[in-house]
């Protein structure tokens, strides 16, 4: 099954971190490129299979199939990504679906106040909803005007730009939406339960 054409809002939202004057933060350093990175395989994922699961502290579980995330309002972002790897690639344009949007369809329940996002293989990422609810947090589809590659995500990748890329999954599966925070892949290894890329937090002590 192809892959449905999606109507992309025209308006451009520019992440805050575009707008200052000293775009790169302490410790990293500006690529050209963009790298991959992931633990393990790039996953196999047949589009028409694909499934957003939407689940947790919510009143009813919803399951979209990619041709109803495609038929969700869309937006465009502008971001910088700040890998904690010390990499940053400036002015990315991301098209998807908001994480607002996510919201309107299947709204958490009060008592949530933190999100795990899982991806294909089991991978996982925590962020508190404040930081999840801004308007330049999407699932993207298409960067810099072409869909997503599979090893940067496809079909649906998550873009958090106020934080560390690690917390923008790729091969989004499912949002779970929690009373308590539960540390993800990453952030049970080591990484930073938050990761702000202003304020250096890599890795937790
Ligand atoms: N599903 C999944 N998403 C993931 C990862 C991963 O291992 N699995 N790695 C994270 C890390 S550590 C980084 S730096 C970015 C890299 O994204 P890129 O390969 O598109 O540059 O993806 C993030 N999202
Ligand atoms: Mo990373």
């Amino acid at each position: 099954m192809p892959v449905p054409e999606q109507k992309h809002s025209r308006e451009e939202i520019p992440s805050p971190d575009t707008q200052r004057k000293l775009r790169v933060p302490p410790g990293q350093h500006l690529v050209r490129d963009w790298p991959v990175l992931h633990a393990g395989p790039v996953p196999k994922i047949d589009p028409s299979a694909w499934t957003l699961r939407i689940f947790g502290m919510v009143k009813k579980e919803k399951r979209l199939s990619l041709q109803d995330f495609m038929e969700l309002p869309t937006v465009t972002v502008r971001s910088d990504i700040h890998c904690v790897t010390t990499w940053s690639l400036l002015d990315n344009i991301w098209e998807g679906v908001g994480a607002e949007a996510i919201r309107e369809i299947c709204p958490p329940l009060p008592p949530a106040k933190f999100v795990v996002v899982h991806a294909a293989g089991d991978w996982t990422t925590n962020l508190p909803l404040e930081d999840f609810f801004q308007p330049d947090v999407l699932f993207a589809v298409k960067h810099n005007g072409r869909p997503i590659p599979p090893e940067h995500g496809a079909p649906v990748r998550l873009v958090v730009p106020r934080l560390y890329f690690w917390k923008s999954a790729k091969w989004v599966t499912g949002i779970e939406y929690l009373e308590k925070e539960q540390p993800g892949f990453w952030e049970s290894r080591g990484y930073h339960i938050h990761g702000d890329p202003w304020k250096e937090e890599r890795y937790s002590d």
